[in-house]
């Protein structure tokens, strides 16, 4: 894990019932359905399993079958008339956002029956998804100091960004790896010259510019040292 990590708790404890206390997240899984799988009783947003209609009919069986209890609407408050997001910035550009509302957290009496829950569930057709209730981690973010302004590296909506999440993943590749000294790059553009960001890497002292410093500037995108403190981060640190 990196240094800069910070650990999340993704368990979901809005719209409790009595039984979902505030640690029983390790009782449950989080599933999506299709549309029209899930009927609860009207009003309702969270029910006995056995009080819920589900179509197909087997899916209730199977539930019972590991011990699944409670049923709960994971994101109560989403609107499904919110699942098309438009950019502030470019208005003809539409986004469109997962319907929320089909998500539920489903309470096992025996945690130990989890897993075989949740291969069970994604047998079916109609679950898009299923998995334990738990903590994850957010992808690390480099202290660089410009870094809040390369939204096209981690796109919060910020600065020209407008919409988040239009971006490469950067953080999340870094969990990955942030380069191999291996890799040799090529930038082909106006020459480059030597720069702190990345002067120890570069073969040589660099060609020099011509004309603009558009070839730096690329180079510092490709391979600007991240995690510096200072200026940007490079989608590679070591190549
Ligand atoms: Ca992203
Ligand atoms: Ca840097």
């Amino acid at each position: 894990m990196n240094s800069g990590s910070i650990l999340l708790a993704i368990a979901l404890f809005f719209g409790t019932s009595p039984q979902l206390l505030a640690d029983a997240y390790d009782h449950e899984v989080i599933t999506m359905f299709a549309e029209n799988v899930v009927e609860m009783p009207k009003g309702a947003l969270s029910a006995q399993v056995s009080q819920v209609t589900f179509n197909p009919d087997s899916l209730k069986a199977t539930l019972l079958c590991c011990s699944a209890e409670i049923i709960t609407v994971a994101f109560p408050d989403f609107n499904p008339a919110d699942t098309i997001i438009q950019s502030s910035r470019f208005p003809q550009l539409f986004a469109r956002q997962a319907r929320l509302d089909r998500i539920y957290r489903i309470y096992l009496a025996d945690p130990a029956k989890r897993d075989a829950l949740n291969e069970k569930l994604k047998d079916y057709p109609d679950v898009y998804f299923s998995d334990k209730n738990g903590t994850g981690q957010l992808a690390f973010e480099p202290d660089d100091s410009s870094f809040s302004l390369q939204w096209g590296m981690h796109n919060t909506g910020q600065n020209q960004g407008s919409v988040p999440d239009a971006d490469i993943d950067a953080p999340e590749a870094w969990d990955l790896t942030q380069g191999d000294a291996s890799t040799v790059i090529g930038i082909i553009d106006n020459g480059v010259q030597g720069h702190i960001e990345y002067a120890d890497r570069l073969a040589g002292d660099g060609p020099g510019e011509y004309f603009s410093s558009h070839g730096t500037f690329v180079t510092g995108i490709a391979a600007a040292q991240g995690n510096n403190a200072q200026g940007i981060a490079g989608v590679t640190w070591n190549s």
